[in-house]
């Protein structure tokens, strides 16, 4: 079929549906009311699951959720007074590369600067948090710029993009134009394209990474976007290296292999920080070196050799000077790696990998009383050792940020190479969203979701959704009736001891979220003694309902912090 020889006359709606079904678009996420006539016409002409959800804000998580789970585009939708809310939920996106297409109503040419009800100019905001963000006025460009969303959203380094179409609700989708619905199918999942590494530069990284005595591998984002776990454990096999990840490259290594030394960073596990300031050579593939990964470039500190291999050549060596980069997709760049490592050097790497192993034994040492603690209330770091142990081998676990990001990031092991690990860059309130998401992209994998209540409080009218929609997943409550992340900033600015009164900053009124939401349609479930964590867990996967676990922790609790 040629680009511009089947053109027919069609509307717009009848073309965005046939575009989004051919690209393998699963479910669209909108409040409405937005591309009213593509959402009826949908109904006819496609399978697409049109989910109507509590607020633009976790719609977008959703979408994200789903296109983290699966690797396809996720697509959520607004109409112009939710368009900012839209844009808010694209920023966790943004931070973690995951590529989500963003559809709004926008201006109508003949009325705007006229105070149109309800309407703002919404394109600039979604600027900071987009790769594309564009303005569609004419019916005739949805084809060319449907693909180019789908384009943009796969390829380099995944992201969101936007598209605004004509009138405040999308109106333009009715239009009718002579149009070509052509989709092209690589751009429907990443990674789009694997560029290949020139061979001088994978040469050059390979006698560097080869010649270290005390090198580390720290594993990142891209890594998973890549779908390159494999090649990289069979890297740091060859070559007995360890490998610390970042939050977001958490999967790209079980935590039960042998040369996993944990997350690095900020939210992190100290026998990875430890183990990374003590290489003569970092390793970092698919990271962006940012501040979380690197504890703000402490971890390992500026100026440590180091070699980097990105899929965007403007990343190399952003934040740390280069012994060697790479520029190319992780997957292949690795394979070609593997191709010519010299496996001869591994040997002399023993007492390098004997010391890592050490300091992760060291690390197993002191949590394990907090990790098999019986304490009740709970503590949270016995969560984490239950999902550990009760998260099935296929399970997506999906984590919030905060001390959610903190405890599991830290505490909980990944156990085989098929569990998929996906956590809020940063946004509270995320993950129960997320998780939702992931189940309706991945409706045969158990979706595993880790969150504080402060964290499950934002979305929490989307239980709804979940019952309405059948979308299974499990979500867990940290519930300790507060924000208690925030308990060491305050004791801090109140010169060490808060006073009574200062709880009122962080602290919520205690709530049964079992019961909320079984009022809501979900199962709920309520666990206040450590042992009955893991038997809840195993039931809720067997229900094919969604669940809630509310599990009632200590608040006095806090995550250990970064050590460098
Ligand atoms: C959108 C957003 N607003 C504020 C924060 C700051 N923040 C981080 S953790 C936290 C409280 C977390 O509470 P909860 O989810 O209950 O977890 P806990 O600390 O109690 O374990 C807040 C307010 C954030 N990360 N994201
Ligand atoms: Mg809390």
């Amino acid at each position: 079929m040629m680009l511009g020889h089947n053109r027919k006359k069609m509307s717009g709606a009848e073309c965005m549906a046939d575009m989004l079904r051919d690209y393998g678009v699963t479910h669209v996420f909108h409040v409405p009311a937005v591309l009213r006539k593509t959402f009826a016409v949908m109904e006819s002409r496609t399978d697409i699951k049109r989910l109507h959800v509590h607020g633009e804000k976790s719609a977008a998580y959703m979408a994200d959720g789903y296109a983290r789970a699966s690797g396809k585009p996720g697509v959520c939708m607004a109409q112009v007074i939710g368009a900012l809310n839209l844009a808010a939920g694209l920023r966790d996106a943004w931070l973690a590369h995951s590529p989500v297409i963003a559809m709004t109503g926008g201006r109508d040419p003949k009325t705007k600067f006229r105070k149109v009800y309800q309407e703002v100019d919404d394109v600039p905001a979604f600027e900071p948090v987009t790769k594309f963000n564009a303005t569609i006025d004419d019916v005739a460009r949805f084809p060319d710029m449907v693909r180019q969303a789908f384009r943009v959203a796969t390829s380099g380094t995944p992201g969101p993009v936007h598209l605004q179409f004509r009138g405040n609700e999308g109106q333009l989708d009715a239009d009718e134009a002579e149009m070509e619905p052509l989709v092209e199918p690589q751009f429907a999942r990443v990674p789009a394209f694997r560029p290949a590494p020139d061979q001088t530069s994978v040469l050059a990284a390979l006698a560097v990474l080869q010649q270290a005595e005390r090198p580390v591998i720290v594993a990142g984002g891209g890594v998973r976007a890549s779908g390159a776990g494999a090649e990289l454990v069979a890297l740091a096999e060859a070559l007995q290296i360890p490998v610390a990840t970042s939050l977001n490259g958490k999967d790209a290594i079980p935590g039960t292999h042998p040369l996993s030394v944990g997350v690095v960073g900020t939210y992190s596990r100290e026998s990875a920080n430890r183990v990374v300031n003590r290489a003569d050579l970092v390793c970092f593939i698919g990271s962006e070196t940012g501040g979380m990964t690197t504890h703000f470039w402490a971890v390992p500190p500026i100026g440590t050799p180091a070699i980097q291999i990105d899929i965007d050549p403007e990343a190399l060596g952003r934040n740390y000077p280069l012994a060697a980069g790479i520029n190319g997709d992780a997957k292949i760049t690795l394979a070609r790696m593997l191709e010519h490592v010299d496996r001869a050097g591994a040997a002399k790497r023993k007492p390098w990998i004997a010391e890592a192993q050490s300091i992760c034994k060291e690390w197993y040492a002191k949590y394990n009383p907090s990790l098999t603690s019986d304490a009740v209330p709970i503590r949270p770091e016995r969560m984490c050792a239950e999902f550990t142990r009760h998260a099935p081998d296929d399970a997506i676990v999906v984590v919030d940020t905060g001390h959610a990001g903190m405890w599991m990031g830290g505490m909980y092991d990944l156990t085989s190479p098929r569990q998929s690990y996906m956590r809020s860059a940063g946004h509270l309130g995320w993950a129960f969203p997320a998780g939702l998401g992931a189940k309706c992209a991945c409706p045969e994998r158990p979706v595993l979701v880790f969150t504080g209540d402060a964290g499950f409080w934002y979305h929490i009218g989307e239980v709804e959704t979940a019952a309405r929609w059948n979308i299974n997943s499990v979500t867990v409550v940290n519930n300790n009736s507060g924000g208690n992340q925030s308990k060491r900033g305050f004791d801090r600015v109140y010169g060490g001891t808060q006073t009574e009164q200062a709880r009122e900053l962080w602290t919520y009124t205690k709530v049964n979220f079992a019961r909320i939401a079984e009022d809501m349609g979900a199962i709920g479930m309520r666990v206040e003694k450590p042992g009955e964590l893991g038997p809840a867990i195993d039931k809720a996967l067997t229900l094919d309902r969604p669940v809630i676990i509310d599990v009632v922790t200590d608040i006095e609790v806090l995550a250990p912090t970064a050590v460098t």
